[in-house]
């Protein structure tokens, strides 16, 4: 890999990667060398652009000049050569002399892709947009950021589960549904892994976690929908309220930012210009129907009292958080059961209320979670007074049927976490293929 050149001793070495740039001169040539690990710069030395009599070696040194002449951005090569400190070269302090280059797949003369194209474009032209090193960073940081989840589910001893995304019913709402022909009837892709997950704490798994795809017929172009995206999904027993499931919450997001910190801080700040910050524990919690206040107080009114926060006022009540307790992140809590779906458990002593909660993270939500209701007969009456049909979800209610723990858990979106964390404009930046109304390619 190139990034291991600096460390090793002068001598011979055979580098693969993309010609980035080539700089062709009158003596002498330089091309800049890419592989996902950085970038090396090669020298040609001694150019001859004719043969010469005089010069014995000049017939090879010929063609070899007019191939690194002809080489275009993008081709991939490999070159075998001496490998020389120098510490003058700006890019590691190494440059390789060339003794012989191989063209392995040569690049199309016209990259489409350009500094300044439009994000269109760019998603049109994913893996040419893709070869960008801070793009290589966006999904480093996801790796990490997944890996530092997964230790904490493991070290608590969660099972990690794989749910069907074709379902027999809707999984959140009618709405945002699609639809799929499934030989002589209809499935739909599932919008959520929420049944399922909750099925693992009838089955006795206790604490389950699932990173997979999730689906939403929305139509909407904001910069924070997606059709399909990446959901982080994690669903516990034994808990006593939404309490516990905020705490786990917590402690996954810490572990996540502070593993993409430590081990990614640096070229963060250098691509993103962003200094990451790992959240202090608990996080700041505000009921729902206070932060309307809080933000109709600073002059902004959240249009429908009865809805949930809108993105303005979502981004209202975390500058106000920021300024009040320096926290990124915020729980806003105690929704009202009309803006939630059935399966969220109502407040002991107000059922108007629900023990749930979402996660805002600079400014935009990320998360819903919530203690889900286990008693039958009211996750029965909750379902109907929702306008559901009992009938249509036999196979979920059943599962309360035969004893099951007090339970709870949250969805997590994760491209979005990926677009707050390093402050990008939408999540078509952070997505590996984005799937939107009107894109389904590449
Ligand atoms: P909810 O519908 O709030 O809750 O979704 C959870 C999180 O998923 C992300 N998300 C999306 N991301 C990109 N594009 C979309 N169209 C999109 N829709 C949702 C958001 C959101 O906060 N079953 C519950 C979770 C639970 O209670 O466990 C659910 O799906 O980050």
């Amino acid at each position: 890999m190139i990034k291991d050149l600096a460390a090793r001793a002068d001598g011979p070495v055979r580098v693969s990667g993309w010609v980035e740039k080539v700089r062709d001169q009158r003596y002498v040539q330089f091309v800049v060398l890419r592989d996902e690990s950085g970038a090396v710069q090669l020298v040609n030395g001694g150019v001859l652009r004719e043969p010469d009599p005089e010069n014995p070696r000049s017939d090879i040194l010929v063609p070899r000049t007019q191939t690194i002449s002809e080489l275009t951005h993008g081709t991939f090569i490999t070159v075998s050569g001496e490998l020389q400190h120098n510490e003058r070269v700006k890019l590691g302090g190494v440059e390789i002399q060339i003794d012989e280059i191989e063209v392995v797949t040569r690049a199309l003369p016209d990259n489409p892709v350009a500094e300044d194209s439009g994000i269109d474009v760019r998603l049109d032209w994913r893996f040419l947009d893709l070869r960008r090193p801070e793009q290589h960073l966006v999904f480093q940081v996801q790796t990490t950021f997944l890996h530092a989840l997964r230790q904490v589910w493991i070290d608590r001893g969660f099972i990690e589960i794989q749910t069907p995304k074709l379902m027999a019913s809707a999984s959140e709402s009618r709405a945002e549904l699609f639809e799929v022909d499934y030989f002589d009837g209809t499935a739909f892709l599932a919008q959520s892994p929420q049944f399922f997950k909750q099925m693992a704490q009838a089955a006795g798994f206790g604490g389950i976690f699932e990173v997979g795809p999730a689906f939403r017929a929305d139509p909407s172009f904001t910069s924070r929908h997606a059709t399909e995206f990446t959901s982080i999904d994690t669903e516990l027993s034994w808990i006593d309220s939404h309490l516990d499931v905020m705490e786990l919450h917590e402690e996954l997001i810490v572990a996540g930012v502070a593993a993409v910190k430590e081990r990614h801080g640096e070229e963060i700040l250098k691509h993103f210009g962003v200094e990451l910050e790992v959240p202090a524990r608990p996080f700041p919690r505000i009921p729902l129907a206070e932060a309307k206040e809080i933000v109709k107080a600073e002059g902004y009114e959240v249009p429908r009292a009865d809805a949930d926060m809108d993105p303005e006022g979502e981004r209202r009540i975390a500058a106000h958080v920021k300024q009040k307790y320096g926290s990124d992140f915020v729980f806003l809590t105690d929704y009202d059961a009309s803006i939630r779906p059935f399966y969220h458990m109502r407040h002991p002593e107000n059922p108007q209320l629900t023990n749930s909660y979402d996660l805002i993270y600079n400014g935009t939500e990320i998360s819903t979670g919530a203690q889900r209701e286990h008693r039958i007969e009211v996750l029965e009456a909750q379902a109907v007074e929702k306008g559901m049909d009992p009938a249509e979800l036999s196979f979920y209610l059943d599962f309360f049927r035969y004893g099951v723990p007090p339970h709870g858990g949250f969805g997590m979106g994760l491209n979005r976490v990926l677009m707050l964390m390093l402050q990008q404009s939408s999540i078509r930046e952070v997505t590996y293929l984005f799937r939107g109304p009107n894109r389904l390619l590449p």
